[in-house]
């Protein structure tokens, strides 16, 4: 019987949230805060802790079958892996950022300077793009005080809500590149194991789609049944219920939630009331 070995961050940014979505896929597991190891007694899974950084190299080593990592990590360590999932969690982005009183017109403001970053190799392939040639300044931790004691003049760190750049006296001038949690594979899995990579896929895009969609009940009078059909189109047709009360019914679908509100909207000017919004945990189409 195949086994898959999955890699995650032991303790971090990714760590909880890693975690809960194997949960959310019906994947039960102990997991002891000091353990290395756990293993899921309803799903043939095993998961290593470990560090974020160490977890490509071990897919690509196959010491685990795949893994758990910032898109950033992944780009930066260039291991030969696969992303096989974008998992929506842990957005950030990898900017670049100067000290604010710096007068910043365009990238051509780095020529000759010093960058201090600890992703090295996505910044000087970034540079090459731009054509700008710049020295690149590897730091493992405390990127942002860099230019502060007179390390480098500008840095490229991750950026999240902008506060550690903003207390340390440095301005955001440049994106390069955004991330967020991605699973990787190994590429040279069984067929056995791919089998169960597929399993895991399917079921963490139910848990996503169920995210990005909501369920909606709503009560219209009749004369406006088609005017709300048309706007609720759903997985094939929504569902429509007689109310007691005569000439009413009750509508049940699905709406995204990029386009809610805008929906919601459009709903109450068609006649509709009563609206009720409930959140969806798994959505098979
Ligand atoms: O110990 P280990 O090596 O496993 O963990 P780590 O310390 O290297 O990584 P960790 O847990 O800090 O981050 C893991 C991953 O989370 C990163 O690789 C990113 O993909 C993602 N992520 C999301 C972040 C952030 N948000 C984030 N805000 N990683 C780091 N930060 C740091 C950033 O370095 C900066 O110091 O937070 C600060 C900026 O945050 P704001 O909100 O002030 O802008
Ligand atoms: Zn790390």
């Amino acid at each position: 019987m195949a086994t898959l070995k999955v890699a995650v961050q032991k303790s971090g940014r990714l760590s909880e949230d890693s975690l809960k979505l194997f949960r959310e896929c019906g994947i039960k597991f102990n997991n002891g805060v000091k353990k290395l190891k756990a293993q899921s007694h309803n799903f043939p899974i095993e998961f290593l802790f470990l560090r974020d950084d160490d977890i490509p190299g071990y897919v690509e080593d196959g010491i685990a079958d795949i893994g758990i990592v910032g898109q950033n990590v992944h780009d930066e360590y260039q291991k030969n892996v696969e992303v096989v999932k974008h998992l929506g969690f842990s957005k950030c982005r990898l900017s670049l950022a100067v000290p604010r009183e710096e007068d910043y017109q365009d990238i051509s403001y780095f020529e000759g300077k010093n960058i201090a970053t600890s992703y090295p190799n996505i910044l000087k392939d970034y540079l090459k793009s731009k054509g700008v040639s710049a020295e690149v300044h590897e730091i493992s931790g405390s990127v942002e005080i860099a230019p502060g004691i007179g390390l480098a003049e500008g840095i490229c760190d991750i950026v999240s809500s902008g506060s550690t750049l903003l207390s340390n006296g440095l301005k955001e001038v440049e994106t390069v590149m955004k991330s967020e949690a991605v699973m990787v594979a190994s590429k040279s899995l069984t067929e056995d194991q791919q089998k169960l990579v597929n399993q895991l896929i399917f079921r963490i895009n139910s848990v996503l789609e169920g995210k990005n969609n909501k369920y909606v009940l709503l009560n219209a009078p009749n004369e406006s049944l088609d005017k709300i059909i048309e706007l609720l189109p759903g997985m094939r047709s929504p569902t429509v219920l007689p109310l007691a009360d005569k000439g009413w019914s009750s509508i049940h679908s699905v709406i995204n939630e990029d386009t809610f509100w805008e929906n919601i909207e459009q709903l109450r000017e068609a006649g509709a009331e009563g609206i009720l919004v409930v959140p969806i945990e798994k959505m098979i189409r």
